[in-house]
């Protein structure tokens, strides 16, 4: 079975299961993980970040930096189709007391004047702004990368206004590997990032919210702890996160190729919608339009011929490509799709 309905499907390889076989571990609750720790450590160094937690998913990672940076009763600027949104149960009224305040993005993409315009004033009868998010890469954008240049203009008006951001960087090593920007020239624009070692790295559990404020990092731990993320010998997890980050990033445009390849041969499918130009990383996202079966029934017929994709409302379908995807997967997913998506 071809499997690109997501890059969270990837499986430990055999090299990366015996670094986590071979893990020194202790209790992370009491800091004592000496192969968490030197996880830590080497995610803030990487991004420039004083401080860095291992968290179990890049839901919680974001989860926790909604309710560091904001009050019950405040709201938060985030892109119409986030992930924050679209996929996290609600979490941050549920657990954060806030709201989302969403603005429509291109390809999930916001700017400047669009956040600036989403500020609220800061008078007694209107709700207040209390964080920014972001996310690089944009999944339901399409894999989308954020230039830096806007990334910078949003914080010039957070900075202006008081307000705190936090990245959603579940796919930021997508970015990275796609531009050969420094991590940190991403980072150090953000008050927090989330980056997860579960999605094109190819680890099987865990995700890294990193920050400066060594006060947050403490709150963090204690909000970690209520939220039933807090583990104890997590080194057997960190240990397949290390191994992803020395040998799992430079492989990525691999997966970007792949995702071109898929883009360009569903381009000439004459019921798909789709501009292979707009494919910056490893999601592909199209439309099928005038097919004689539905959605739920094209997964399917794909699905028989041994290509699972997601069905991700109306006429629109994702596929990812990933680290479990060879070239010749990909040749054959290419061969699939035409079979079964052209009329
Ligand atoms: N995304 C998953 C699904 O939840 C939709 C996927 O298959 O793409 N931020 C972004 C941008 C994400 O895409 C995801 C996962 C997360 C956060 C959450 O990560 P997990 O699943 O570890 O909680």
């Amino acid at each position: 079975m071809i499997d690109l309905r997501s890059d969270t499907v990837t499986k430990p390889t055999e090299a990366m299961r015996a670094a986590m076989a071979r893990a020194d571990v202790g209790d992370d609750v009491y800091g004592e993980d000496p192969t968490v720790n030197r996880l830590q450590e080497m995610m803030a160094a990487m991004f420039g970040k004083k401080t860095a937690l291992l968290v179990p998913s890049g839901t919680m990672a974001n989860q926790l930096a909604i309710r560091l940076h904001t009050q019950p009763g405040q709201e938060v600027i985030v892109e119409s189709k986030a992930h924050i949104v679209r996929y996290e149960q609600g979490a941050a009224g549920a657990l954060a007391g806030v709201q989302l305040h969403w603005i429509v993005g291109d390809r999930g993409l916001i700017s400047a004047e669009q956040v600036e315009a989403a500020i609220r004033p800061k008078e007694p009868h209107t709700i207040q702004t209390g964080l920014i998010c972001i996310e690089n890469t944009h999944n339901s954008g399409g894999g989308t990368i954020y230039p830096l240049a806007t990334i910078e203009r949003i914080r010039a008006v957070a900075t202006t206004h008081g307000i705190p951001m936090h990245l959603d960087g579940a796919r930021l090593f997508n970015a990275i590997a796609a531009t050969s920007l420094p991590p940190a020239s991403y980072a150090q624009h953000f008050d927090s990032l989330s980056v997860c070692l579960s999605k094109g790295l190819g680890a099987p559990v865990g995700s890294v919210l990193m920050m400066n404020d060594l006060t947050l990092l403490e709150k963090a731990k204690r909000v970690r702890r209520m939220y039933g993320g807090a583990m104890r010998q997590a080194g057997i997890l960190a240990a397949a996160g290390i191994y992803a980050l020395e040998h799992h990033i430079e492989r990525l445009q691999e997966d970007h190729d792949h995702a071109k390849q898929l883009a360009r041969r569903l381009q000439q499918i004459s019921t798909v919608r789709i501009s292979p130009h707009d494919v910056d990383t490893n999601i592909v996202i199209f439309d099928v339009i005038g097919h004689r079966l539905a959605p739920p029934a094209i997964v399917a017929a794909l699905k028989k011929e041994g290509v699972l994709i997601n069905a991700i409302g109306g006429e629109s379908f994702r596929a990812v490509t990933h680290l479990d995807i060879s070239n010749s997967m990909a040749d054959e997913a290419c061969a699939i799709f035409t079979r079964v998506l052209a009329v």
